[in-house]
């Protein structure tokens, strides 16, 4: 449950990771290197998916959504919520050092959530793959 003052921390390996429906390599649950929190991260392996959040709003509204991932290459992600195409996708990510311990949490993006169930989902934008992603922190504006 999300509250309006703090953010809430929703982990990437506890969400739905989805196959894309062109087939390729579901993103497993991967627990290398260090810094991740939870139990691990989701990892595409150079396939392609994504990661589908249910994020359960407490009020509709706007909410800032903060990706922590980790990559060395430039792998943008398409962006939907509740099925529509944000206005920001595809979502790029930076580059970092590592693939999975310089975690970086510089990538925020505001979506509209109705109150209850929501799904936020990225998936693989270009055929290629994604960042590792560790988790999400959403917090209403
Ligand atoms: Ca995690």
């Amino acid at each position: 449950m999300l509250s309006a003052a703090t953010s809430t921390l929703c982990e990437a390996e506890d969400a739905m990771l989805l196959n894309p429906t062109d087939g390729g390599a579901t993103p497993g649950v991967a627990t290398d290197g260090s810094g991740w929190t939870g139990t691990g991260f989701a990892d595409f392996h150079s396939g392609n998916g994504g990661v589908s959040w249910t994020l359960n709003a407490p009020q509709a509204g706007t909410y800032t959504i903060t990706f922590a991932y980790a990559e060395t290459e430039v792998r943008d992600m398409a962006l939907t919520v509740n099925g529509t195409a944000a206005a920001e996708s595809p979502l790029s990510f930076n580059i970092g050092s590592d693939w999975n311990s310089n975690w970086l949490a510089d990538v925020s993006v505001a979506v509209v959530l109705n109150a209850g169930s929501n799904t936020v989902e990225i998936m693989v934008n270009d055929g290629g793959s994604g960042p590792n992603f560790d988790k999400v922190a959403v917090a209403h504006n």
